[in-house]
């Protein structure tokens, strides 16, 4: 179990698409182990494995509870994932491990169906709604090679590359 750096904004790599995982064996599982202590080290609720450097179509997802806490019981890990259904709309403001700092309301479908395997190669397919909706449409994202911040309006988009020029040279 250890701690990975994040790969953030704008490293090419976040903009591949990963790819199926073959086998659903011990290396997974490390890999899985992993994305977990590095999300919960930066207070995250959901990682991609490309956030780590991994290309493999793997998320987690943690939310908290009602107080703030986040519970390992409540941990959804998916291997291969696809959404088969979306309907309806909601707003909601996002953040990124990968975009650190930056957060804006984003538009996604409210109510998803979605079609994943755990980290045993067990078939499961689920419904979610509102803010687990929103967060596996982002994380299945990161699969598909893109950020939320690509759906930012221009205006939105130009204020994010500027704040971001201005953390880049205060870093020097
Ligand atoms: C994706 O996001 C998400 O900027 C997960 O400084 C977003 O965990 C799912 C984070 C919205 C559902 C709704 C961001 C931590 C964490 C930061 C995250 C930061 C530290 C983001
Ligand atoms: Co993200």
């Amino acid at each position: 179990m250890s701690i990975k750096q994040i790969v953030t904004y704008p490293d090419r790599r976040l903009f591949k698409k990963s790819t199926n995982v073959e086998e659903f064996d011990e290396k997974l599982h490390k890999i899985l182990d992993d994305m977990y202590d590095t999300m919960s080290s930066h207070e995250g609720v959901g990682l991609a494995g490309i956030q780590i450097a991994v290309p493999l179509n793997i998320l987690i997802i943690n939310p908290v509870d009602e107080e703030g806490k986040q519970i390992k019981d409540d941990l959804i890990e998916a291997i291969n994932p696809t959404i088969i259904k979306s309907s309806g709309e909601q707003i909601y403001q996002e953040g990124c491990l990968s975009v650190p700092g930056f957060y804006e309301d984003i538009k996604r479908a409210k109510e998803i169906t979605v079609r994943y395997f755990d980290r045993y190669g067990k078939e499961y397919i689920k419904e979610y709604k509102e803010f687990l909706a929103v967060a596996w449409q982002h994380e299945i994202e990161h699969l598909n090679g893109h950020l939320f911040i690509e759906k930012l309006s221009i205006l939105k988009r130009k204020k994010f590359e500027k704040e971001l020029k201005i953390k880049l040279k205060d870093k020097k």
